[in-house]
């Protein structure tokens, strides 16, 4: 029932992704920085030719009717027009007056519609980014900054607008991801990471909001046995070769403590 409506999305994004290729194809004169964008699909509104984008480009940015920011529109790589805006707030004063980046967003496929944004704090740092990586016109990624680095990445897997995976991380390294089967809202599976390895997964079969089972990575479970047990040989084996060592009168032959004794 879920897979029903994605394969038609699927479809559809092939059907829309064709007609700009072709239109790209005899426009953008092969332009090796288009080809990114011609197999994506495009988003409500939007166009591959960029003769056609709408008038609204669905701007992320909280700039408009606020006279005290600034405002850049620029062309990136295989754009005719711009596809990226800037919007800076001046602060300080006199001498230590200058401006900061507060936000910035792209048309990434060039279909004229906005589809990353990003804002920053002023020591330029990021704070928080939201994407449409499928380019349906819908955010299905956002993302949470802390001290400018990735904290939170929550991301919507079912096109529901709201997120069902959700992914934490310490210091830049992934720590635990929650996930949402049954896209109730509610995460059902918890998995831990250590290392940026999965360590172990939390399972809530009934939906109820609890973990019915913890399952150990049996990867990382065989790995800590294999330890286990190679350390007990070692220790096993020393204190055999010690217990010899002990008994037995000194030879030449002491180094081989703990092996079958030769003829
Ligand atoms: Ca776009
Ligand atoms: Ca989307
Ligand atoms: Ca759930």
């Amino acid at each position: 029932m879920i897979r029903e409506p994605s394969a038609s999305r699927v479809r559809k994004v092939i059907v829309l992704g064709a007609i700009p290729l072709a239109a790209c194809v005899a426009a953008c004169g092969g332009g090796g920085a288009t080809k990114g964008s011609v197999n994506t699909a495009t988003a409500p509104g939007g166009s591959k030719d960029q003769s056609k984008w709408p008038a609204d480009d669905r701007s992320m940015c909280d700039w408009r009717n606020k006279p005290e920011l600034e405002v850049s529109e620029s062309a990136g790589p295989g754009a005719m027009r711009p596809n990226v805006r800037r919007v800076f707030k001046i602060i300080g004063e006199a001498e230590a007056r200058h401006k900061t980046l507060i936000c910035r967003e792209i048309d990434t496929n060039l279909d004229g519609i906005k589809d990353v944004v990003r804002t920053f704090n002023q020591k330029g740092e990021a704070l928080h980014e939201e994407v449409d990586r499928d380019y349906d016109g819908k955010v299905d990624v956002w993302i949470n900054f802390v001290d400018g680095r990735m904290a939170q990445q929550d991301i919507d897997t079912n096109r529901d607008g709201k997120p069902d995976v959700w992914k934490f991380y310490v210091n830049g390294q992934l720590q635990r991801i929650r996930r949402d089967r049954n896209f109730d809202g509610k995460p059902d599976i918890w998995e831990i990471y250590s290392h940026g390895r999965l360590e172990r997964v939390g399972l809530d079969e009934t939906y109820d909001g609890h973990v019915d089972r913890w399952d150990r990575d049996e990867q990382l479970k065989y790995e800590a046995e294999a330890e286990d047990r190679k350390a007990r040989n070692e220790m096993m084996n020393a204190q055999m070769a010690a217990q010899q060592d002990a008994g037995a009168p000194h030879t030449d032959d002491h180094a081989d403590a703990g092996a079958p004794k030769k003829k």
